[in-house]
């Protein structure tokens, strides 16, 4: 019944967006091949698996109690493979170090090896998953304030052999599903309170990376996370967005862009067009930050619809790695999965049916309401009908369906936990 409002809906709109000069069947396609790098780390409040527990710390935190909380591999695949049924399309899974398959084993951060992921790569290539991944800093004895940019030779070198393994982790995985992994790069290091060594600490993680970064990797990418602060690094954070930004430049490396690491006014979409004259590619961590770098989950927010408009502007849907990074706590964590996939997918979705030629046009003829005009105008298109068919063409969770679907997995899987 639903199936044949959700055709006829479709049929209508596509006419209604033909008339606006846009075709829908063009950015349906467009949307398809959009493959959102799902982060791991929402499924068990960014635990991980290594048996000295966890530590926290980093200058993150996920707050919350919710019950069902995935309590390792089995159940993180389980919940990861039961989010899939409910999101269109085919997207990739992005791991952290702390994620491996250790078997019970305590495997120290320097010793993290491509075995200790093996069993992951083959379930992803079950699953039609690919993998990037993500060295680990935080939550770590000998994290403190200061990681690959200790002064003490000691925990820097130990904090280089793990992104080192974590880079040669990340080629195996490119290697084995024949498209290269993302290694994505975030240490916390920084500072509490007044910083008098501000550019010696960045000096050494200009020097740590460049170490990391010797070997020249063929099925591997490497992103680097900048950070505007952390709990408890309020004063400095050595790898702040001018020194990655500086430092991708110079040695075109990509830089990361998570969306909750900037001043909460400052827009992020406009960044897009000014890194990608200067580095190769981007990495994007789409979060919503709350007062503060809160990580909360993605909604369609008009900040998120700027940032896929930009790309799509851009015509950067080829240079753009479009992550998430979240960690709700509170809530059902599949449904936290589920939302912030969705949205990220709406708000491509109305970035590709925007009518952007008609636009241009009317900006380069200095007609400005009408640009304004079509802009609000755009706004009201029936865009929702289009990602309804979109569901139902990828065979998934229709509108408010996703809800019944998630309570029923949380009253036969989770809430059992
Ligand atoms: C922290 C960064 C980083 C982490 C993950 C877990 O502020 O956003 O990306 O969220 O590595
Ligand atoms: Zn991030």
């Amino acid at each position: 019944m639903k199936n044949n409002f959700v055709q006829k809906a479709y049929e209508v709109a596509k006419e209604r967006y033909a008339a606006a000069g846009i075709d829908v069947e063009e950015a349906l396609k467009a949307l398809q091949k959009i493959a959102i790098s799902i982060h791991c780390w929402q499924a068990d409040d960014v635990t991980g698996f290594e048996s000295i527990g966890n530590l926290g710390g980093g200058g993150i935190q996920a707050t919350g109690n919710y019950p069902g909380k995935a309590r390792n591999i089995e159940e993180i695949r389980q919940d990861i493979e039961k989010v899939l049924t409910l999101v269109p399309g085919s997207h990739r899974l992005s791991l952290h170090a702390i994620y491996g398959d250790f078997q019970g084993k305590s495997v120290d951060r320097d010793a993290i090896e491509p075995t200790h992921f093996s069993s992951w790569m083959q379930w992803a290539k079950e699953k039609n998953l690919k993998l990037d991944f993500n060295s680990t800093s935080f939550g770590h004895p000998k994290s403190g304030e200061l990681t690959l940019a200790n002064p003490d030779k000691s925990i820097r070198d130990f904090w280089i052999e793990h992104t080192k393994r974590c880079r040669q982790i990340s080629e195996e995985m490119g290697r084995f599903q024949n498209d290269p992994c993302i290694m994505n790069l975030w240490v916390h290091d920084g500072s509490k309170d007044l910083t008098v060594n501000r550019l010696k600490y960045r000096q050494i993680l200009e020097q740590s990376l460049d170490n990391i970064f010797t070997i020249e990797y063929k099925n591997m990418k490497d992103c680097l996370e900048a950070k505007l602060f952390g709990i408890g690094f309020e004063s400095y954070t050595v790898g702040s967005y001018d020194f990655y930004l500086g430092y991708g430049a110079k040695k075109q490396k990509i830089v990361t862009l998570d969306t909750g690491h900037f001043h909460l006014s400052e827009n992020i979409a406009d960044k897009i067009s000014a890194i990608l004259l200067f580095t190769p590619e981007i990495m994007l961590h789409v979060s919503r930050p709350i007062r503060w770098d809160s990580d909360h989950v993605t909604i369609l927010s008009d900040e998120v619809m700027e940032l896929a408009k930009e790309i799509v502007r851009a015509d950067a849907l080829d240079r753009v790695h479009v992550g998430l990074d979240y960690f709700d706590a509170s809530i059902n964590r599949l449904g936290a999965y589920t939302i912030g996939i969705r949205a990220t997918q709406k708000a491509f979705l109305q970035a590709l049916l925007e009518p952007i030629g008609k636009l241009r046009e009317y900006e380069g003829n200095g007609q400005y309401f009408e640009r304004l005009a079509l802009i609000e105008e755009t706004k009201s298109l029936p865009w929702g009908a289009v990602w309804d068919y979109f569901c139902l063409e990828n065979d998934t969770a229709i509108g408010e369906d996703i809800i019944t679907d998630i309570q029923q997995y949380e009253k036969e899987v989770t809430s059992k936990r």
